[in-house]
């Protein structure tokens, strides 16, 4: 494998067990990361230790498992709060996966701050888990939706944004970075404008989290959303960041054990942050193992990862135009993006890409990707999506475009 960056993809690989295998006879290729990544051994290990060693519930138990257990769980809100550039792990809040913590937000901050005539400004590239919940709580609340629109290349149209945004604007909800067009949105000034109109951000972090150093006080956004699974660790667990002082006015979004203070047959009392938002048994293993990926992303150096990721992207663009009938979509070469890459074929769907790659033991995602309405928006029902992380390799996307080159010929050929 050669060496890109400061990322050895070699001895990387090597820390990935499932990486080592064949699919149909051929070496795996895994290229669908922004669905789901693969996990370090350290990751399945911090979480075969806490099953083996000391698995107990937290914060109830007295006995050495039990504090054991809590410790752990508490530090790793600590070190989760570190990666994001969080003020302190009150603002931390353990959720099962981005769809959840925005669901949190949804259901609670929006449904109480919400009036009739209160506008949620949303791009048209938002993935379903930032769209649903708002589509949910403007018909509850009698909010409406307003949309930014997008410049061809599927960047957000500054002026557009202004015009939009606002004194009845209460909420700007935008993806840091979309999972189909790879698109960069600039949450920084974002955050600064709503801010200036009254407005909160929130940001849906869950392809930024993963691949780029997300600082939220540099950000100074008021939410962020990520999940754990596309950044090494385990399925189960995400994070919502909240800024405290809002925390401290949401009311609990679920409510019953562990996240109480004192309770009455008639009434209760809630906990201090974060615990006022993490009712019943958390996934304790969950949030160890993630706290585990995130020091293995710290390791390799935020920086070099994200180098790496727009490096893969940018020479698959590259290589993607070579290939006769590609159409590829969002930001063009020179301009920064995400580490993935979404395209059509002329004459050949996307699911039929996705069917002949995976004979050659490449796995890339078909379909609308859960952003059906920027499928709309970009004319076409369902893209092919090749997305890279920490392990791949050019030379891995050589295969790609290989295969693609056969799946020309071969369709060329049948279609005549
Ligand atoms: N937001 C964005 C931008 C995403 O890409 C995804 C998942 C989610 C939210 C939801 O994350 P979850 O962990 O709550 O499910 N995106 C994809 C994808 O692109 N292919 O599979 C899942």
């Amino acid at each position: 494998m050669p060496k890109t960056s400061e990322i050895d993809v070699a001895s990387i690989r090597a820390d990935f067990p499932i990486l080592a295998q064949k699919v149909h006879g051929r070496p795996l290729v895994y290229f669908d990361n922004a669905a789901t990544t693969q996990k370090p051994r350290v990751v399945i290990e911090a979480l075969r230790e806490y099953y083996e060693e000391y698995n107990s519930n937290v914060h109830r138990g007295l006995h050495a498992l039990a504090e054991k257990a809590t410790e752990r769980y508490e530090a790793a809100r600590e070190v989760v709060a570190r990666f994001i550039g969080a003020p302190g792990p009150g603002s931390i809040i353990f959720v099962r996966n981005t769809t959840e913590a925005i669901n949190l937000v949804a259901y609670t901050w929006a449904r109480k701050t919400l009036r009739p005539g209160d506008e949620i400004l949303l791009t048209p590239m938002e993935h379903h888990s930032n769209l649903v919940p708002w589509q949910l709580a403007a018909r509850a609340t009698g909010a409406r939706l307003r949309f930014v629109d997008l410049l061809p290349d599927g960047q957000i149209d500054w002026n557009s944004f202004l015009r939009l945004l606002g004194p009845r604007t209460r909420l700007v909800a935008v993806t840091h970075i979309s999972n189909v067009l790879g698109t960069i949105n600039p949450i920084r000034a974002m955050a600064q404008v709503s801010h200036q109109q009254g407005a909160a951000i929130l940001v849906d972090a869950a392809q930024s989290v993963p691949h780029l150093p997300v600082n939220v006080s540099e950000l100074d956004c008021d939410f962020l959303a990520f999940s754990g699974h596309k950044m090494l660790g385990p399925t189960g667990i995400g994070v919502l960041y909240a800024k405290e002082e809002i925390l401290e006015s949401m009311e609990p979004f679920l409510s019953g054990g562990e996240m109480i203070g004192e309770v009455t047959l008639e009434s209760a009392t809630w906990r201090e942050l974060p615990w006022k938002f993490e009712a019943g048994t958390p996934n304790i293993a969950g949030a160890i193992a993630l706290a585990r990926a995130c020091q293995y992303l710290e390791d390799l150096g935020r920086e070099n990862v994200w180098q790496h990721g727009l490096r893969l992207a940018t020479y698959a663009l590259k290589r993607l135009q070579e290939v006769e009938g590609v159409h590829v979509y969002g930001p063009g070469p020179g301009t920064p993006r995400g580490a993935l890459v979404s395209f059509t074929m002329e004459g050949i769907h996307p699911h039929d890409i996705s069917t002949v790659l995976d004979q050659d033991g490449i796995a890339i995602r078909a379909g609308h990707h859960c952003a059906e309405p920027l499928h709309r928006w970009l004319g076409v029902p369902a893209t092919a999506r090749a997305s890279f992380y920490l392990y791949n390799s050019e030379a891995e996307v050589d295969q790609l475009i290989a295969s693609l080159q056969r799946a020309r010929e071969y369709f060329g050929h049948v279609l005549g």
